[in-house]
Protein backbone atom coordinates (compact mmCIF):
# COMPACT_ATOMS: atom_id res chain seq x y z
CA UNK A 1 0.00 0.00 0.00
CA UNK A 2 1.63 3.72 -0.93
CA UNK A 3 2.45 5.60 2.17
CA UNK A 4 0.63 8.68 3.19
CA UNK A 5 3.45 11.10 4.49
CA UNK A 6 2.36 13.84 7.58
CA UNK A 7 5.58 14.27 8.79
CA UNK A 8 9.32 13.79 7.94
CA UNK A 9 12.57 13.99 9.83
CA UNK A 10 15.62 15.34 7.97
CA UNK A 11 19.05 15.08 9.88
CA UNK A 12 22.12 14.52 7.22
CA UNK A 13 25.64 15.70 7.08
CA UNK A 14 25.88 15.84 3.43
CA UNK A 15 23.16 18.60 2.55
CA UNK A 16 23.50 18.19 -0.69
CA UNK A 17 19.60 17.94 -2.39
CA UNK A 18 18.61 18.99 0.73
CA UNK A 19 16.76 22.35 0.24
CA UNK A 20 15.38 21.20 -3.10
CA UNK A 21 14.03 17.52 -0.94
CA UNK A 22 12.52 19.91 1.59
CA UNK A 23 11.14 22.11 -0.77
CA UNK A 24 9.06 19.17 -2.04
CA UNK A 25 7.71 17.57 1.13
CA UNK A 26 6.36 21.52 2.09
CA UNK A 27 4.54 22.01 -1.30
CA UNK A 28 2.87 18.42 -0.30
CA UNK A 29 2.24 19.81 3.13
CA UNK A 30 3.99 17.90 4.81
CA UNK A 31 5.44 18.87 8.29
CA UNK A 32 9.60 18.80 8.57
CA UNK A 33 11.41 18.35 11.40
CA UNK A 34 14.89 18.60 11.69
CA UNK A 35 18.23 18.96 13.25
CA UNK A 36 20.35 22.51 13.73
CA UNK A 37 22.62 22.61 10.75
CA UNK A 38 19.66 20.79 8.71
CA UNK A 39 17.05 23.15 10.19
CA UNK A 40 19.09 25.94 9.63
CA UNK A 41 19.98 25.32 5.88
CA UNK A 42 16.28 24.58 5.66
CA UNK A 43 15.04 28.15 6.90
CA UNK A 44 17.39 29.85 5.17
CA UNK A 45 15.77 29.15 1.77
CA UNK A 46 12.95 30.08 3.21
CA UNK A 47 11.06 26.79 4.10
CA UNK A 48 9.42 26.36 7.16
CA UNK A 49 10.82 23.81 9.57
CA UNK A 50 10.34 22.69 13.30
CA UNK A 51 14.04 22.37 15.54
CA UNK A 52 13.71 18.90 16.56
CA UNK A 53 14.21 20.27 20.10
CA UNK A 54 11.36 22.35 20.13
CA UNK A 55 9.52 19.37 18.58
CA UNK A 56 10.56 17.02 21.38
CA UNK A 57 10.52 19.89 24.12
CA UNK A 58 14.00 18.39 24.64
CA UNK A 59 17.05 20.49 24.30
CA UNK A 60 20.84 19.65 21.56
CA UNK A 61 23.19 18.67 25.00
CA UNK A 62 26.46 17.37 25.19
CA UNK A 63 27.81 19.60 22.01
CA UNK A 64 25.50 18.04 19.97
CA UNK A 65 26.16 13.89 21.08
CA UNK A 66 22.53 13.87 22.15
CA UNK A 67 20.25 15.44 19.56
CA UNK A 68 17.57 12.90 18.06
CA UNK A 69 18.33 9.79 21.23
CA UNK A 70 14.97 10.58 22.89
CA UNK A 71 11.76 8.65 22.88
CA UNK A 72 9.87 11.37 20.85
CA UNK A 73 11.75 10.57 17.91
CA UNK A 74 12.46 7.04 18.28
CA UNK A 75 9.08 6.69 19.44
CA UNK A 76 7.69 8.33 16.54
CA UNK A 77 9.63 5.96 13.69
CA UNK A 78 9.23 2.71 15.82
CA UNK A 79 5.67 3.08 16.54
CA UNK A 80 3.55 0.53 14.62
CA UNK A 81 0.47 2.55 12.86
CA UNK A 82 -1.60 -1.16 12.25
CA UNK A 83 -1.07 -2.13 16.74
CA UNK A 84 -3.77 -0.62 18.56
CA UNK A 85 -1.73 -0.73 21.64
CA UNK A 86 1.18 1.25 20.01
CA UNK A 87 -1.27 4.10 18.57
CA UNK A 88 -2.69 4.30 21.98
CA UNK A 89 0.77 4.62 24.21
CA UNK A 90 1.98 7.01 21.28
CA UNK A 91 -0.91 9.91 22.14
CA UNK A 92 -0.55 8.85 25.55
CA UNK A 93 3.33 10.33 25.51
CA UNK A 94 2.48 12.63 22.85
CA UNK A 95 4.62 11.03 20.65
CA UNK A 96 3.86 12.10 17.03
CA UNK A 97 4.82 9.17 14.08
CA UNK A 98 7.54 10.24 11.95
CA UNK A 99 6.72 8.58 8.36
CA UNK A 100 9.85 9.51 6.26
CA UNK A 101 13.57 9.81 8.23
CA UNK A 102 16.48 11.23 5.85
CA UNK A 103 19.61 10.55 7.36
CA UNK A 104 23.02 10.55 5.80
CA UNK A 105 26.04 10.26 9.10
CA UNK A 106 28.65 12.11 10.32
CA UNK A 107 31.35 11.70 7.39
CA UNK A 108 34.15 10.02 9.72
CA UNK A 109 35.83 8.32 6.15
CA UNK A 110 36.41 11.35 4.84
CA UNK A 111 37.66 13.23 8.15
CA UNK A 112 39.67 10.29 8.38
CA UNK A 113 41.61 10.24 4.81
CA UNK A 114 41.64 14.25 5.56
CA UNK A 115 44.32 13.44 8.23
CA UNK A 116 42.50 14.77 11.25
CA UNK A 117 43.82 14.61 14.51
CA UNK A 118 41.93 10.98 16.37
CA UNK A 119 39.62 13.50 18.62
CA UNK A 120 38.79 14.78 15.79
CA UNK A 121 37.66 11.88 14.14
CA UNK A 122 36.32 10.29 17.42
CA UNK A 123 33.60 12.89 17.29
CA UNK A 124 32.68 12.31 13.66
CA UNK A 125 31.18 8.47 14.86
CA UNK A 126 27.66 9.11 14.65
CA UNK A 127 25.53 7.93 16.64
CA UNK A 128 22.31 9.43 16.61
CA UNK A 129 21.84 9.00 12.84
CA UNK A 130 22.54 5.00 12.34
CA UNK A 131 19.89 4.51 15.29
CA UNK A 132 17.30 6.52 13.18
CA UNK A 133 18.17 5.05 10.50
CA UNK A 134 17.88 1.40 11.77
CA UNK A 135 14.74 2.08 13.43
CA UNK A 136 13.38 3.66 10.11
CA UNK A 137 14.50 0.38 8.17
CA UNK A 138 13.21 -1.84 10.79
CA UNK A 139 9.69 -0.12 10.67
CA UNK A 140 9.99 -0.16 6.46
CA UNK A 141 6.28 -1.27 6.77
CA UNK A 142 5.09 2.27 7.92
CA UNK A 143 8.08 4.46 7.44
CA UNK A 144 10.61 5.46 4.71
CA UNK A 145 14.25 5.51 5.30
CA UNK A 146 16.38 7.26 2.80
CA UNK A 147 20.35 7.47 3.39
CA UNK A 148 21.48 8.89 0.10
CA UNK A 149 20.64 12.43 -1.95
CA UNK A 150 21.11 9.93 -4.79
CA UNK A 151 17.53 8.50 -3.98
CA UNK A 152 15.93 11.57 -3.65
CA UNK A 153 14.06 11.72 -6.68
CA UNK A 154 13.02 8.41 -6.67
CA UNK A 155 11.44 8.99 -3.20
CA UNK A 156 9.81 12.32 -4.73
CA UNK A 157 8.65 10.58 -7.98
CA UNK A 158 7.08 8.05 -5.80
CA UNK A 159 5.41 10.68 -3.48
CA UNK A 160 3.78 12.33 -6.99
CA UNK A 161 1.94 8.95 -7.45
CA UNK A 162 0.26 9.03 -4.19
CA UNK A 163 3.27 8.01 -1.98
CA UNK A 164 5.85 4.76 -1.81
CA UNK A 165 5.01 1.12 -1.58
CA UNK A 166 6.27 -1.89 0.31
CA UNK A 167 8.76 -2.91 -2.43
CA UNK A 168 10.45 0.42 -2.75
CA UNK A 169 10.48 1.03 1.51
CA UNK A 170 11.83 -2.50 1.00
CA UNK A 171 14.44 -2.07 -1.02
CA UNK A 172 15.29 1.27 0.59
CA UNK A 173 15.50 -0.60 3.92
CA UNK A 174 18.17 -2.87 2.67
CA UNK A 175 20.56 -0.08 1.48
CA UNK A 176 20.17 1.76 4.87
CA UNK A 177 21.16 -1.25 6.92
CA UNK A 178 24.07 -1.79 4.40
CA UNK A 179 25.03 1.96 5.09
CA UNK A 180 24.75 1.39 8.74
CA UNK A 181 27.12 -1.58 8.59
CA UNK A 182 29.62 -0.11 5.95
CA UNK A 183 29.48 2.92 8.77
CA UNK A 184 30.69 0.52 11.54
CA UNK A 185 33.38 -1.39 9.68
CA UNK A 186 35.32 1.64 8.78
CA UNK A 187 34.90 2.60 12.71
CA UNK A 188 36.32 -0.67 13.28
CA UNK A 189 38.33 -0.34 10.58
CA UNK A 190 39.98 2.68 12.00
CA UNK A 191 40.32 1.77 15.57
CA UNK A 192 41.59 -1.92 14.16
CA UNK A 193 44.30 0.19 12.49
CA UNK A 194 44.95 2.16 15.65
CA UNK A 195 45.57 -0.31 18.07
CA UNK A 196 46.42 -3.54 15.62
CA UNK A 197 50.28 -4.49 16.18
CA UNK A 198 50.49 -5.65 12.61
CA UNK A 199 48.92 -5.74 9.55
CA UNK A 200 47.58 -9.48 9.65
CA UNK A 201 46.01 -8.01 12.92
CA UNK A 202 44.04 -4.92 11.28
CA UNK A 203 42.53 -7.52 8.49
CA UNK A 204 39.39 -8.25 9.99
CA UNK A 205 37.72 -5.51 10.84
CA UNK A 206 38.98 -4.09 7.09
CA UNK A 207 37.18 -7.09 5.46
CA UNK A 208 34.20 -5.95 6.38
CA UNK A 209 34.54 -2.94 4.42
CA UNK A 210 35.01 -4.42 1.26
CA UNK A 211 31.33 -4.04 -0.17
CA UNK A 212 32.31 -0.73 -0.94
CA UNK A 213 29.79 2.66 -1.00
CA UNK A 214 28.93 2.59 -4.69
CA UNK A 215 28.58 -0.34 -7.00
CA UNK A 216 28.63 0.07 -10.93
CA UNK A 217 26.79 -3.05 -12.62
CA UNK A 218 28.45 -4.51 -15.24
CA UNK A 219 27.07 -5.45 -18.40
CA UNK A 220 28.34 -8.60 -17.61
CA UNK A 221 31.63 -10.74 -15.93
CA UNK A 222 34.26 -12.15 -17.34
CA UNK A 223 32.11 -13.73 -19.75
CA UNK A 224 28.52 -12.75 -20.63
CA UNK A 225 26.89 -15.62 -18.96
CA UNK A 226 28.09 -14.11 -15.78
CA UNK A 227 26.88 -11.31 -13.92
CA UNK A 228 28.94 -8.03 -12.03
CA UNK A 229 29.25 -5.51 -10.58
CA UNK A 230 32.46 -2.51 -9.43
CA UNK A 231 32.27 -2.08 -5.64
CA UNK A 232 34.85 0.23 -4.05
CA UNK A 233 36.13 0.41 -0.45
CA UNK A 234 36.00 4.01 0.09
CA UNK A 235 39.67 4.46 0.51
CA UNK A 236 39.96 6.70 -2.52
CA UNK A 237 43.04 5.31 -3.59
CA UNK A 238 43.92 6.98 -7.14
CA UNK A 239 43.18 4.31 -9.82
CA UNK A 240 39.89 2.66 -11.01
CA UNK A 241 37.86 4.14 -7.62
CA UNK A 242 38.80 7.83 -8.42
CA UNK A 243 38.75 7.19 -12.45
CA UNK A 244 36.29 9.81 -14.61
CA UNK A 245 35.60 8.50 -17.96
CA UNK A 246 36.24 10.99 -19.99
CA UNK A 247 34.74 9.19 -23.57
CA UNK A 248 34.26 5.46 -24.83
CA UNK A 249 31.90 2.44 -24.09
CA UNK A 250 30.82 1.30 -21.01
CA UNK A 251 33.64 -0.43 -19.03
CA UNK A 252 33.42 -4.07 -19.08
CA UNK A 253 34.93 -6.34 -16.28
CA UNK A 254 37.31 -7.55 -17.95
CA UNK A 255 38.39 -3.64 -18.72
CA UNK A 256 38.39 -2.70 -15.16
CA UNK A 257 40.50 -5.97 -14.12
CA UNK A 258 43.19 -4.96 -16.51
CA UNK A 259 43.16 -1.26 -16.36
CA UNK A 260 43.56 -1.91 -12.54
CA UNK A 261 46.37 -4.39 -13.78
CA UNK A 262 48.64 -1.68 -16.21
CA UNK A 263 47.86 1.20 -13.77
CA UNK A 264 49.14 -0.71 -10.50
CA UNK A 265 52.03 -1.39 -12.79
CA UNK A 266 52.95 1.84 -14.37
CA UNK A 267 52.77 3.44 -10.46
CA UNK A 268 56.12 1.51 -10.01
CA UNK A 269 58.70 3.63 -12.11
CA UNK A 270 59.38 7.12 -11.74
CA UNK A 271 60.41 8.30 -14.78
CA UNK A 272 57.58 8.97 -17.85
CA UNK A 273 56.22 5.35 -18.37
CA UNK A 274 54.13 3.08 -20.05
CA UNK A 275 52.51 0.23 -19.13
CA UNK A 276 50.52 -1.74 -21.94
CA UNK A 277 48.25 -4.86 -21.10
CA UNK A 278 46.74 -7.59 -22.34
CA UNK A 279 44.60 -10.32 -20.16
CA UNK A 280 45.99 -8.83 -16.90
CA UNK A 281 49.49 -9.45 -18.21
CA UNK A 282 51.67 -6.53 -19.28
CA UNK A 283 53.05 -7.21 -23.17
CA UNK A 284 55.20 -3.99 -22.89
CA UNK A 285 56.74 -1.89 -20.54
CA UNK A 286 58.92 1.37 -20.63
CA UNK A 287 60.65 4.46 -19.21
CA UNK A 288 61.90 6.86 -20.83
CA UNK A 289 62.66 10.93 -21.30
CA UNK A 290 59.24 11.52 -22.31
CA UNK A 291 56.06 9.75 -22.49
CA UNK A 292 56.06 9.66 -26.21
CA UNK A 293 59.42 7.93 -26.40
CA UNK A 294 58.37 5.21 -23.77
CA UNK A 295 55.19 4.36 -25.35
CA UNK A 296 57.32 3.91 -28.36
CA UNK A 297 59.78 1.59 -26.74
CA UNK A 298 57.27 -0.31 -24.64
CA UNK A 299 55.14 -1.34 -28.04
CA UNK A 300 58.09 -2.52 -29.91
CA UNK A 301 58.50 -5.48 -26.98
CA UNK A 302 55.48 -7.08 -27.85
CA UNK A 303 53.40 -5.10 -31.02
CA UNK A 304 51.51 -8.27 -31.96
CA UNK A 305 49.65 -8.38 -28.27
CA UNK A 306 49.69 -4.49 -28.02
CA UNK A 307 46.57 -4.78 -30.77
CA UNK A 308 43.49 -4.03 -28.70
CA UNK A 309 45.69 -3.45 -25.38
CA UNK A 310 44.87 -1.19 -22.29
CA UNK A 311 47.45 1.62 -21.77
CA UNK A 312 48.30 2.77 -18.43
CA UNK A 313 50.53 6.26 -17.80
CA UNK A 314 52.22 7.55 -14.92
CA UNK A 315 52.55 10.98 -15.96
CA UNK A 316 49.62 13.42 -17.65
CA UNK A 317 48.92 12.79 -21.34
CA UNK A 318 50.11 14.58 -23.67
CA UNK A 319 48.86 15.43 -27.44
CA UNK A 320 51.96 13.82 -29.25
CA UNK A 321 52.04 10.59 -26.98
CA UNK A 322 47.94 10.42 -27.90
CA UNK A 323 48.87 11.03 -31.56
CA UNK A 324 50.94 7.45 -31.45
CA UNK A 325 48.55 5.91 -28.80
CA UNK A 326 45.62 6.54 -31.62
CA UNK A 327 47.84 4.81 -34.56
CA UNK A 328 47.21 1.28 -33.28
CA UNK A 329 43.31 -0.26 -31.77
CA UNK A 330 43.36 0.77 -28.23
CA UNK A 331 40.57 -0.65 -25.18
CA UNK A 332 41.34 1.70 -22.82
CA UNK A 333 43.57 4.54 -21.95
CA UNK A 334 44.48 5.26 -17.91
CA UNK A 335 46.22 8.15 -16.89
CA UNK A 336 45.94 10.82 -13.83
CA UNK A 337 45.03 13.24 -16.42
CA UNK A 338 45.03 14.47 -19.72
CA UNK A 339 45.71 18.13 -22.08
CA UNK A 340 43.18 19.17 -24.19
CA UNK A 341 45.51 18.46 -27.32
CA UNK A 342 45.14 14.62 -25.90
CA UNK A 343 41.44 14.85 -25.64
CA UNK A 344 40.79 16.15 -28.68
CA UNK A 345 43.37 13.84 -30.81
CA UNK A 346 41.71 10.87 -28.63
CA UNK A 347 38.14 11.61 -29.24
CA UNK A 348 37.96 11.11 -32.80
CA UNK A 349 38.16 7.38 -31.79
CA UNK A 350 34.87 6.55 -30.48
CA UNK A 351 34.99 3.58 -28.63
CA UNK A 352 38.21 4.31 -26.64
CA UNK A 353 37.58 4.54 -23.36
CA UNK A 354 39.60 7.24 -21.25
CA UNK A 355 39.79 7.32 -18.15
CA UNK A 356 41.17 10.27 -15.87
CA UNK A 357 42.38 9.10 -12.15
CA UNK A 358 43.51 12.31 -11.01
CA UNK A 359 46.73 10.62 -9.36
CA UNK A 360 49.00 7.69 -9.68
CA UNK A 361 48.52 5.54 -6.91
CA UNK A 362 51.64 4.82 -4.41
CA UNK A 363 53.09 1.43 -5.22
CA UNK A 364 54.34 1.39 -2.00
CA UNK A 365 51.04 1.98 0.03
CA UNK A 366 49.77 -0.35 2.21
CA UNK A 367 46.64 -2.37 1.68
CA UNK A 368 44.02 -5.36 0.99
CA UNK A 369 44.07 -7.70 -1.53
CA UNK A 370 41.54 -10.43 -1.88
CA UNK A 371 40.36 -13.51 -3.76
CA UNK A 372 37.45 -15.50 -3.51
CA UNK A 373 37.52 -19.27 -3.08
CA UNK A 374 34.97 -21.57 -2.50
CA UNK A 375 33.59 -21.08 1.00
CA UNK A 376 34.84 -17.96 1.40
CA UNK A 377 37.88 -15.68 0.42
CA UNK A 378 41.45 -15.26 1.12
CA UNK A 379 42.43 -11.89 2.47
CA UNK A 380 46.24 -10.46 2.00
CA UNK A 381 48.28 -7.64 2.68
CA UNK A 382 49.23 -6.11 -0.98
CA UNK A 383 52.22 -6.88 -2.57
CA UNK A 384 53.53 -3.36 -1.49
CA UNK A 385 57.47 -4.79 -1.52
CA UNK A 386 59.72 -2.36 -3.99
CA UNK A 387 63.51 -3.51 -4.27
CA UNK A 388 66.24 -0.92 -3.63
CA UNK A 389 69.50 -1.10 -4.85
CA UNK A 390 70.79 -1.23 -1.45
CA UNK A 391 68.86 -4.58 -0.89
CA UNK A 392 70.57 -6.64 -3.80
CA UNK A 393 73.16 -8.47 -3.55
CA UNK A 394 75.74 -9.76 -5.95
CA UNK A 395 76.27 -13.51 -5.85
CA UNK A 396 78.84 -13.67 -9.11
CA UNK A 397 82.01 -13.44 -9.58
CA UNK A 398 81.14 -10.70 -11.81
CA UNK A 399 79.65 -7.25 -10.84
CA UNK A 400 76.77 -5.89 -13.07
CA UNK A 401 77.18 -2.26 -14.64
CA UNK A 402 75.34 0.73 -13.65
CA UNK A 403 73.26 0.52 -16.94
CA UNK A 404 72.67 -3.34 -16.14
CA UNK A 405 71.94 -2.48 -12.47
CA UNK A 406 69.38 -0.22 -13.83
CA UNK A 407 67.76 -2.51 -16.46
CA UNK A 408 67.74 -5.17 -13.30
CA UNK A 409 65.58 -3.24 -10.81
CA UNK A 410 63.46 -2.21 -13.85
CA UNK A 411 62.69 -5.88 -14.72
CA UNK A 412 61.97 -7.14 -11.01
CA UNK A 413 59.42 -4.20 -11.12
CA UNK A 414 58.18 -5.91 -14.33
CA UNK A 415 58.14 -9.76 -12.88
CA UNK A 416 56.33 -8.36 -9.99
CA UNK A 417 52.67 -7.29 -12.54
CA UNK A 418 53.60 -10.36 -14.28
CA UNK A 419 51.67 -13.44 -13.78
CA UNK A 420 54.18 -16.79 -12.63
CA UNK A 421 55.90 -18.38 -13.71
CA UNK A 422 57.64 -14.76 -15.01
CA UNK A 423 60.59 -14.15 -17.10
CA UNK A 424 61.28 -10.36 -18.03
CA UNK A 425 64.20 -9.26 -20.61
CA UNK A 426 64.75 -5.57 -20.17
CA UNK A 427 67.29 -3.60 -22.30
CA UNK A 428 67.60 0.46 -21.89
CA UNK A 429 64.60 0.77 -19.40
CA UNK A 430 61.85 -1.08 -21.85
CA UNK A 431 61.03 -4.55 -21.63
CA UNK A 432 62.33 -6.29 -24.94
CA UNK A 433 60.61 -10.03 -24.00
CA UNK A 434 58.13 -11.30 -21.32
CA UNK A 435 57.19 -14.74 -20.16
CA UNK A 436 53.91 -14.85 -18.10
CA UNK A 437 52.03 -17.81 -16.39
CA UNK A 438 53.79 -21.04 -17.47
CA UNK A 439 53.83 -23.73 -15.48
CA UNK A 440 57.57 -24.13 -15.76
CA UNK A 441 59.89 -21.52 -15.05
CA UNK A 442 62.08 -22.78 -18.16
CA UNK A 443 58.86 -22.38 -20.36
CA UNK A 444 58.63 -18.92 -19.42
CA UNK A 445 62.07 -17.81 -20.18
CA UNK A 446 61.99 -19.63 -23.72
CA UNK A 447 58.55 -18.10 -24.69
CA UNK A 448 60.34 -14.57 -23.65
CA UNK A 449 63.00 -15.31 -25.71
CA UNK A 450 60.94 -16.64 -29.02
CA UNK A 451 58.48 -13.83 -28.37
CA UNK A 452 61.66 -11.02 -28.84
CA UNK A 453 63.01 -12.47 -31.74
CA UNK A 454 59.33 -12.10 -33.24
CA UNK A 455 59.27 -8.39 -32.12
CA UNK A 456 63.23 -8.23 -33.80
CA UNK A 457 61.97 -9.42 -36.74
CA UNK A 458 58.98 -7.12 -36.68
CA UNK A 459 61.26 -4.47 -36.24
CA UNK A 460 63.40 -4.99 -38.90
CA UNK A 461 66.26 -6.33 -36.72
CA UNK A 462 68.25 -8.93 -37.61
CA UNK A 463 69.42 -10.14 -33.69
CA UNK A 464 66.39 -10.74 -31.19
CA UNK A 465 66.13 -7.82 -28.79
CA UNK A 466 67.27 -10.38 -25.61
CA UNK A 467 70.72 -10.33 -27.06
CA UNK A 468 72.60 -8.18 -24.50
CA UNK A 469 69.48 -7.85 -22.54
CA UNK A 470 68.99 -8.40 -18.52
CA UNK A 471 67.05 -10.72 -17.30
CA UNK A 472 64.42 -11.13 -14.23
CA UNK A 473 62.77 -13.90 -12.62
CA UNK A 474 59.73 -13.43 -10.15
CA UNK A 475 60.35 -16.37 -7.84
CA UNK A 476 64.02 -18.35 -7.98
CA UNK A 477 65.30 -20.92 -10.31
CA UNK A 478 65.35 -23.71 -8.89
CA UNK A 479 67.46 -25.42 -11.08
CA UNK A 480 70.60 -24.71 -13.33
CA UNK A 481 68.12 -24.75 -16.63
CA UNK A 482 66.27 -21.61 -16.54
CA UNK A 483 68.98 -19.51 -15.86
CA UNK A 484 70.76 -21.91 -18.97
CA UNK A 485 67.75 -21.01 -21.18
CA UNK A 486 68.08 -16.72 -20.11
CA UNK A 487 71.32 -17.24 -20.98
CA UNK A 488 70.89 -18.50 -24.06
CA UNK A 489 68.56 -15.68 -25.22
CA UNK A 490 71.08 -13.64 -24.60
CA UNK A 491 70.92 -11.92 -21.27
CA UNK A 492 74.17 -10.82 -19.81
CA UNK A 493 72.91 -10.15 -16.00
CA UNK A 494 70.00 -11.48 -13.92
CA UNK A 495 68.31 -10.51 -11.10
CA UNK A 496 66.15 -13.26 -8.89
CA UNK A 497 65.16 -13.46 -5.43
CA UNK A 498 67.55 -16.39 -4.60
CA UNK A 499 66.65 -19.28 -1.88
CA UNK A 500 66.71 -22.18 -3.12
CA UNK A 501 68.81 -24.98 -2.02
CA UNK A 502 70.55 -26.03 -5.20
CA UNK A 503 71.65 -21.63 -5.90
CA UNK A 504 75.14 -22.85 -5.67
CA UNK A 505 74.29 -25.18 -8.52
CA UNK A 506 72.70 -21.75 -10.58
CA UNK A 507 75.91 -19.53 -9.11
CA UNK A 508 78.19 -21.34 -10.56
CA UNK A 509 76.37 -21.60 -13.86
CA UNK A 510 75.94 -17.83 -14.09
CA UNK A 511 79.67 -17.54 -13.73
CA UNK A 512 80.53 -20.22 -16.28
CA UNK A 513 78.69 -18.36 -18.53
CA UNK A 514 80.73 -14.94 -17.20
CA UNK A 515 76.98 -13.16 -16.64
CA UNK A 516 76.34 -11.03 -13.89
CA UNK A 517 73.91 -12.05 -10.73
CA UNK A 518 71.84 -10.38 -8.28
CA UNK A 519 69.82 -11.85 -5.57
CA UNK A 520 66.91 -9.67 -4.17
CA UNK A 521 65.49 -11.95 -1.35
CA UNK A 522 61.90 -10.60 -1.90
CA UNK A 523 59.87 -13.10 -3.64
CA UNK A 524 56.93 -11.87 -6.18
CA UNK A 525 54.45 -14.57 -7.37
CA UNK A 526 51.24 -13.46 -8.75
CA UNK A 527 49.37 -16.03 -9.05
O1 LIG B 1 25.93 13.29 17.67
S1 LIG B 1 25.02 12.28 17.28
O2 LIG B 1 25.53 10.96 17.35
N1 LIG B 1 23.70 12.33 18.22
C1 LIG B 1 22.46 12.54 17.78
O3 LIG B 1 21.54 12.49 18.60
C2 LIG B 1 22.24 12.80 16.39
N2 LIG B 1 21.10 13.06 15.71
C3 LIG B 1 21.42 13.28 14.43
N3 LIG B 1 24.55 12.59 15.77
C4 LIG B 1 23.28 12.85 15.46
N4 LIG B 1 22.75 13.15 14.25
C5 LIG B 1 23.52 13.39 13.02
O4 LIG B 1 23.70 14.77 12.88
C6 LIG B 1 22.88 12.95 11.76
O5 LIG B 1 23.17 11.60 11.43
C7 LIG B 1 23.48 13.89 10.72
O6 LIG B 1 24.63 13.35 10.12
C8 LIG B 1 23.89 15.11 11.51
C9 LIG B 1 23.09 16.30 11.13
O7 LIG B 1 23.38 17.35 11.99
P1 LIG B 1 22.99 18.85 11.60
O8 LIG B 1 21.59 18.82 11.12
O9 LIG B 1 23.14 19.65 12.88
O10 LIG B 1 23.95 19.29 10.55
Amino acid sequence: SRLPLRRALLSVSDKSGLVELARALDAQGVELLSTGGSARCIRDAGILVTDVSEHTGFPEILDGRVKTLVPWIHGGILGRRDKEEHQAQMSEHKIAPIDLVCVNLYPFASTVASGADAETCVENIDIGGPAMVRAAAKNFAHVAILTDPEQYDGFLEALAKGGSTLSERRRWAANAYAHTARYDSMIARWFAEQTAENEAEALLPSVLTVAGERSDLLRYGENPHQQAAFYRDGSQRPGLATAKQIQGKALSYNNLNDTDAAFEAVAEFEGPSVVIVKHANPCGVASADTLENAWKAALRCDPVSAFGGIVALNRPLDQATAEQISKIFTEVIVAPDADDGAKEVLSKKKNLRLLLTGAVPDAQAKGLAFRSVSGGFLAQSRDHGHVTPESLKVVTKRQPSEQEMADLLFSFRVAKHVKSNAVIYVKNQATVGIGAGQMSRVDSARIAARKSEDAARAAGEDTALTVGSVAASDAFFPFADGLESVVAAGATAVIQPGGSIRDQEVIDAADKAGIAMVFTGMRHFRH
